[in-house]
């Protein structure tokens, strides 16, 4: 019986994300984790600007001095004009082509992008201490209606409410020093690695205002013109779109979503059936939801899946979540895993994967770190997750 120990042997291509030259996470420790993958973006261009040849260049240059290669863009940032469909949306949705343009004649194929309206991943708490003492993120339903409805005030926030929900934020809007509203706050809305964006309150009302009158219908059918606009020229170059889920997977502050469940990501494939029209799999994000039957949508989903994020989370039943451990909390990693391997073996690929965040642990703790991206705690995600694949694999061939 052959063992497959060999890293090369792996079905998912370990990969970890890196946000360029101010990372505090060095290219080196990302190789000695045991990666051949680098995920990352061009973080300097602003929204909506065409990335350059040379800067792309430049950027696969640095990956490859430590013997990795940029396999996955982790995002190409939809600017918030397309998303409206307002301004100079026809020029961003240009520029867009000719970024994947661009990328693919660098060799750079396959682009992570999301379809979240103003905001990015959202978490009430940069810091939760865990049982062992580890620091993780986390979403709390009340600390966020809190900000919501009575720091930002905003219109219409009495109607997405019940009254039990804000009489509960309010209780804990009470227990707050002004420091940890300001935290609170900060954590909503200066924008989380990777974000793009920041905003003050005041900025933050107006960017949600330019979502009047559009409707989670309206939202999906500007998905819809941007996929037929954009998976043409994926096409034609061979790159391989990814859209990222809802972060956490629901209407927040009264604006639409529409990736966050089965029929969301159904819907989207189903309009433009190209294959280049995938997913990229985050199973933190699209596991808060109980409903979202992970290992099933991965084997339901396996040609169009070109990306994936492992994490996992817990939920309980006040509607709160926190990044777990990778192999706790409410994911099915086994189930998913098994799916991504049997995936991977049809279609004869190597899915590129990422550990998706980690706990801000030993050592880490002590640094200043990314939030979700610290090198300690994913290189514990990272290990338990080739060791996961490396089970699986092992027992398929024998069995
Ligand atoms: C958070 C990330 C997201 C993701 C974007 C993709 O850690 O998973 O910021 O990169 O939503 O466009």
């Amino acid at each position: 019986m052959e063992r497959l120990v060999k890293s090369e042997s792996f079905y998912m291509q370990q990969s970890m994300r890196w946000f360029g030259p101010q990372d505090p996470v060095s290219l080196s420790f990302i190789r000695q984790a045991g990666c051949s993958g680098i995920v990352t973006a061009l973080h300097h261009i602003p929204n909506g600007e065409v990335w350059t040849t040379q800067e792309i260049v430049k950027r696969q240059k640095e990956i490859a001095d430590f013997g990795m290669i940029w396999n996955v863009v982790e995002s190409v940032p939809v600017h918030e004009a397309i998303k409206t469909q307002s301004g100079n949306y026809i020029q961003y949705i240009e520029n867009y082509k000719q970024t994947i343009r661009n990328l693919a004649n660098c060799g750079v194929k396959i682009i992570t992008y999301n379809f979240m309206p103003v905001l990015d991943w959202t978490r009430t708490d940069l810091a939760y201490v865990t049982t062992d003492g580890s620091k993780a993120l986390r979403f709390e339903k009340a600390a966020f209606i809190a900000f919501d409805a009575f720091v930002l005030k905003r219109k219409g926030a009495e109607t997405t409410y019940s009254e039990t929900e804000l009489d509960e934020a309010k209780q804990r809007l009470d227990s707050m020093s002004a420091a940890e509203v300001t935290l609170l706050q900060k954590n909503i809305i200066a924008g989380l690695p990777g974000s793009e964006e920041g905003f003050t309150l005041d900025e933050f009302q107006k960017a949600l205002d330019t979502y009047k009158g559009i409707d989670e219908e309206r939202l999906r059918s500007n998905l819809i013109s941007f996929l037929k606009e954009i998976i043409p020229v994926a096409d034609e170059c061979g790159v391989k779109m990814a859209i990222h889920p809802d972060d956490p997977p629901y209407s927040i502050l009264g604006l639409p979503r529409v990736v966050s469940k089965e029929s969301d990501l159904q819907a989207i494939l189903d309009a433009v059936p190209s294959t280049n029209n995938g997913l990229c799999f985050c199973t933190g994000s699209l596991g808060v939801r109980e409903d979202n039957d992970l290992p099933n949508m991965v084997s339901k989903f396996a040609d169009r899946i070109h990306f994936v994020h492992l994490r996992s989370t817990r939920r309980n039943e006040q509607g709160d979540f926190y990044e777990d451990n990778h192999l706790e909390g409410d994911v099915n990693m086994f189930g998913v895993v098994r799916e991504l391997v049997k995936a991977s073996q049809s279609r004869k690929i190597n899915i590129p994967m990422r550990p998706d965040h980690g706990h801000q642990m030993l050592d880490d703790l002590e640094k200043i770190t990314n939030p979700g991206y610290s090198a300690i705690g994913r290189l514990r995600g990272l290990a338990e997750l080739r060791g996961l694949e490396f089970g699986i694999m092992n027992s398929l061939k024998e069995i």
